[in-house]
């Protein structure tokens, strides 16, 4: 069949919409009408040319949200008509990693879905004969697409594909960072870099936990009001502070021995320097330092080990520690019942022929999440 893209050529270029040629589902894969997909920073970094595993051209997304319009053979956990969500972190309950119950990095297809084929070594999209790559196994800037059905969680067929489908990252990624990677407790302190479509969720999910003091870390001050829609209590402009580390010390110093450092703290820049300050902010003897934020070739982590001898933690998480299809439908039940919040938080809706403005709202800093909606 044919399908409207929005193709990513070569890196650093605008994505160019055209109509691609896309093959049917092989055994085990379904394929998919998205109605709507977000517009993710992981997006911007991978066209950007920063990231290792780039290649085009390629149909890039990854948060997306649509309807099985047909199913391969053998697939039996989705129907023609369901409504899922695209998981780039898939499920497959089978291989050692889901087996493990330590991790929810399946590894069933990572290294082909990192080649940007399908688990067969082949891709369904092209031009003429020319291959097109998947991206992160979604492809949602592509209007049909193609996913194993392990990759796919069935979710309630009245949710808003405009807005669940920021589930399938942002959401799911911050809300995940804070209850399954570190696992807040009540009364916890923290502070969280970077409060874009990730950071805001993760202060959704800080205030979910119970979290007492949540302090909020951008360069950008129309941040703050942003964060405390959300639950912030506490902002930091790092460039009016002589530093920052210090100035988050200072602020959460308590108890009798008045020892400061934030009990959790959350990267959610991609910025290695932040990631830097992040960890060193976190408290003597037991904080903890979630990395979230995705970082360009070549760069680096670094900190004096004595941060790790005194008791620091430096952590990571991917899609929010969550299990796609286990978790994700739970997710949207929380949207559906109020738990959670996701609609003040797309604050641009795009048509395809569009989206490279969501790019530029991004680096522009004026939106939170811009969605395309088919
Ligand atoms: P975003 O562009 O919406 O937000 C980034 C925010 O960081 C902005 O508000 C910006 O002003 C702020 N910022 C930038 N530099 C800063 C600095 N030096 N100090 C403080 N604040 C700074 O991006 P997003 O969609 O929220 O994504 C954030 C990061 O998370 C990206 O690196 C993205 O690739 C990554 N990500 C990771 C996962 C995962 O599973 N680990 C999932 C989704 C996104
Ligand atoms: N391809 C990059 C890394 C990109 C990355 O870390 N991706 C995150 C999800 S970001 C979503 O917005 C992730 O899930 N990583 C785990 C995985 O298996 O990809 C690189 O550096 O090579
Ligand atoms: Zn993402």
């Amino acid at each position: 069949m044919k399908t409207r893209a929005a193709v990513a050529v070569a890196a650093g270029k605008p994505l160019e919409i055209m109509e691609v040629n896309l093959d049917g589902p092989h055994d085990g894969e379904v394929l998919i009408e998205i109605k709507a997909t977000g517009i993710c920073h992981t997006d911007e970094f991978t066209l950007s040319g920063a990231d290792p595993e780039g290649i085009f051209p390629a149909i890039l997304g990854h948060e997306g949200a649509g309807v099985v319009v047909d199913v391969g053979k053998g697939v039996t956990t989705v129907k023609k008509g369901d409504h899922v969500i695209p998981l780039y972190t898939p499920e497959c309950r089978q291989c050692p990693s889901c087996l493990s119950r330590k991790t929810n990095l399946c590894t069933a297809i990572r290294a082909t879905q990192g080649q940007g084929v399908m688990p067969d070594g082949t891709s369904r999209f092209s031009i003429g004969k020319d291959k097109i790559f998947h991206y992160m196994g979604c492809s949602t800037f592509s209007n049909f697409t193609v996913l194993p059905e392990i990759a796919v969680a069935k979710v309630d067929p009245a949710a808003p594909f405009d807005k669940i489908c920021y589930i399938g990252c942002g959401v799911t990624t911050g809300i995940g960072a804070v209850l399954n990677t570190a696992k807040v407790e009540e009364g916890a302190t923290a502070a969280v870099f970077g409060l874009g479509g990730i950071g805001l969720n993760v202060i959704q999910g800080l205030k979910l936990a119970g979290a007492d003091m949540i302090i909020g870390v951008d360069l950008n001050d129309d941040k703050k009001a942003w964060g405390e829609r959300f639950g912030l209590t506490h902002f930091v402009n790092p460039k009016k502070v002589d530093n920052v580390v210090q100035a988050i010390v200072e602020m959460t110093r308590r108890g009798a021995d008045q020892i400061g450092g934030a009990d959790y703290t959350f990267d959610c820049t991609g910025n290695v320097t932040v990631m830097r300050q992040a960890l060193e902010c976190s408290h003597r003897g037991w904080g903890q330092s979630i990395v979230i934020g995705v970082a360009g070739a070549g760069q680096e982590i670094s900190t004096r080990p004595f941060q790790l001898v005194t008791g620091r933690s430096w952590r990571g998480t991917a899609f929010g520690g969550a299990r796609g299809r286990t978790d994700v439908p739970k997710i949207v039940d929380w949207y559906m019942n109020g738990k959670i919040e996701i609609d003040p938080m797309i604050t641009h809706t795009l048509r395809l022929e569009d989206i490279n403005k969501g790019f530029d709202l991004m680096h522009a800093g004026e939106s939170i999440r811009s969605v395309v909606v088919y």
